[in-house]
């Protein structure tokens, strides 16, 4: 009779175990990582001058200290490099950006292109955005935008500002065809020598071309510019 009591016992164990396998108690699955949109933009540029190519143009999102020229300072060995050659290569390297981009090919009198930005996360806070792009039928004049307040806008939020040209005070403006890269003069890009004697960046006077009687410049009317030779357009896309 001790046996058997002993054995229901065990049967009665073995089933509440078995009961309990069976049904067990309910767990909230882990809740998902909350959702992140990165936020992007998009610059589109319009050439608006009658023949000067502009230089692949470069746009870099930035923190709100980094200024990459200033009128009445000297410009940066890469700026020299770009508005002297059009070669933004060294200022892509040298920049540390949230992120940039840049345009594939020189974009022609009258045309437009535009490039997407991505940043990683949707912080917004104190960004800037900067633009640079050489005037490539020039010694050393380039136009662009100067670390603007991006850091307001919505998603679907535009604004539109306008490039004057400025000189980055790096080459004297000869406009001699040995020293002008774009397709006016095919000659020479960045040379390290500084002989602009202001070494400092300042708006552009202009060109003065053959056609107003400098001698020996590879320019004609057709390559001189007023204010402004683009136009930027800055839109929150997400
Ligand atoms: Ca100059
Ligand atoms: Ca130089």
């Amino acid at each position: 009779m001790k046996q058997l009591l002993f054995l229901s016992s065990m049967l009665l164990l073995t089933a509440c175990g078995s009961n309990n396998n069976d049904n067990p108690a309910p767990v909230a699955p882990p809740a998902p990582p909350p959702e992140v949109t990165n936020a992007g933009f998009e610059v589109s540029i319009v050439n608006l001058t009658a023949a000067q190519p502009l230089s692949p143009v470069t746009v870099f999102i930035h923190n709100v200290e980094l200024q990459l020229f200033a009128i009445g300072e000297s410009a940066s060995a890469e700026l020299e490099v770009l508005a002297e050659a059009g070669d933004n290569s060294q200022l892509l390297d040298s920049v540390d950006a949230s992120a940039e981009a840049s345009g594939s090919a020189p974009l022609g009198p009258g045309a437009s292109e535009s490039l997407s930005l991505e940043l990683d996360g949707d912080d917004t806070s104190g960004l800037r955005l900067t633009l640079l792009t050489m005037l490539v039928n020039t010694n050393d004049a380039f136009t662009g935008i100067n670390a603007v307040d991006i850091s307001a806008l919505e998603v679907g939020q535009s604004m539109t500002l306008n490039g004057r040209s400025y000189d980055a005070g790096t080459e004297a403006n000869t406009e001699a065809a040995d020293s002008i890269p774009g397709p006016a003069g095919g000659g020479e890009g960045f040379n390290a020598v500084r002989d602009d004697i202001a070494d400092q960046v300042t708006g552009h006077g202009g060109a003065v071309t053959l056609d107003d009687g400098l001698s020996g410049s590879a320019l004609n009317h057709t390559h001189r510019w007023d204010n402004p030779v683009a136009q930027f357009r800055i839109t929150r896309t997400q």
